[in-house]
């Protein structure tokens, strides 16, 4: 991806982390189905238990090791992320929301159960995100400073200012057309937000220094606005089975993207150069590049 030479592909990167991911998430989802019991435990295991592919999850392990951090109790923190990305999927999929049938490959959660079911277990998955990341933080035996900080950095990502504030952008220029500054904005936040907290958490959580953390939020920042812009490309270029989601939603909700402000090669083309310069911010704060440039190349050329 850079002048940096990956030592590590993006696919191994990935199947750990998805190992590492699901195993934990696994064990929660049993200990939560059993603690809160019936549908409701029943619908929070089935919305945590589904397979994604684990990119931030990749992205906060890649971060932390880019800076030192050696534990595996990173998993923990990279667990939490993807609790919130999860929470955030169960809601987007409600009919008041995007009205999707189909995630990760499965129903999503309000089609397996009920719209009432899932939108409560959207809530539940918020302070499951909180007891992942507090119990990630006593395993990797961070102080109670750190772990302040990394919540802050997690919830404040996917609230207001981030993730929640960016869906609710969407939501409400749907029909309408963007000006491309109105729909970058809407990106950063709505996807952009979540993915850069999880390359700036793995530098909190190796406790690396400000300059280090502050390379690894601006290459989250630009590889964050990549993701979505090559999400944007895989709705109009992709199947439904590809994707393991409705291909060509945007299209039906009348949605402003970047595929349709520039065309589907101008917007592969921007994602190529963020992911660029998001490497770049990188080697110039001298952080290696290696395992997250691999990332940042697989963010922009995947096919699902
Ligand atoms: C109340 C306004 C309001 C918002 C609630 C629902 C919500 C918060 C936010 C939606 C954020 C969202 C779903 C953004 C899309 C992000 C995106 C591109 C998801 C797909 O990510 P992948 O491809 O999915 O990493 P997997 O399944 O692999 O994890």
């Amino acid at each position: 991806m850079t002048g940096t030479t990956p030592t590590v592909s993006a696919g191994a990167l990935l199947a750990e982390a998805r190992e590492r991911t699901d195993a934990l998430l696994a064990s929660w989802a049993d200990r939560l189905r059993a603690e809160i019991g019936g549908r409701h435990g029943d619908a929070l295991a089935y919305a945590l238990g589904t397979p994604g592919k684990r990119v931030r999850a990749a992205l906060v392990t890649a971060a932390y090791r880019a800076v030192g951090g050696r534990s595996p109790g990173i998993a923990g923190v990279a667990a939490a992320v993807e609790t919130v990305h999860t929470y955030s999927l169960v809601h987007d999929d409600l009919p008041c929301m995007d009205d999707d049938d189909l995630r990760r490959g499965r129903l999503t959660t309000h089609r397996q159960f009920d719209v009432p079911t899932a939108t409560r277990v959207g809530f539940l998955l918020v302070p499951v995100a909180a007891s992942v990341l507090a119990a990630a933080a006593e395993e990797l035996g961070l102080p109670a400073e750190v772990l302040g900080r990394m919540a802050s950095e997690l919830f404040q990502a996917g609230g207001i200012e981030g993730m929640v504030g960016g869906q609710w952008l969407d939501l409400e220029a749907e029909g309408r057309t963007l000006a491309l500054a109105q729909l970058i904005e809407v990106h950063r936040g709505k996807t952009g937000a979540l993915i850069r907290a999880s390359c700036t958490l793995g530098g909190i959580a190796a406790e690396a220094g400000p300059a280090q953390v502050a390379a690894l939020t601006a290459f989250g920042e630009d590889i964050g606005l990549a993701f979505q812009i090559a999400d944007d490309v895989l709705d109009c270029t992709g199947t439904s089975e590809e994707l393991g989601k409705t291909a060509g939603r945007d299209a039906a909700l009348a949605k402003s993207t970047y595929v349709g402000l520039l065309g589907v090669d101008e917007a592969r083309r921007e994602a190529e150069r963020l992911a660029r310069r998001a490497v770049e911010h990188l080697d110039a704060a001298g952080v290696p590049s290696g395992a997250l440039g691999a990332l940042a190349g697989y963010i922009v050329s995947r096919s699902s």
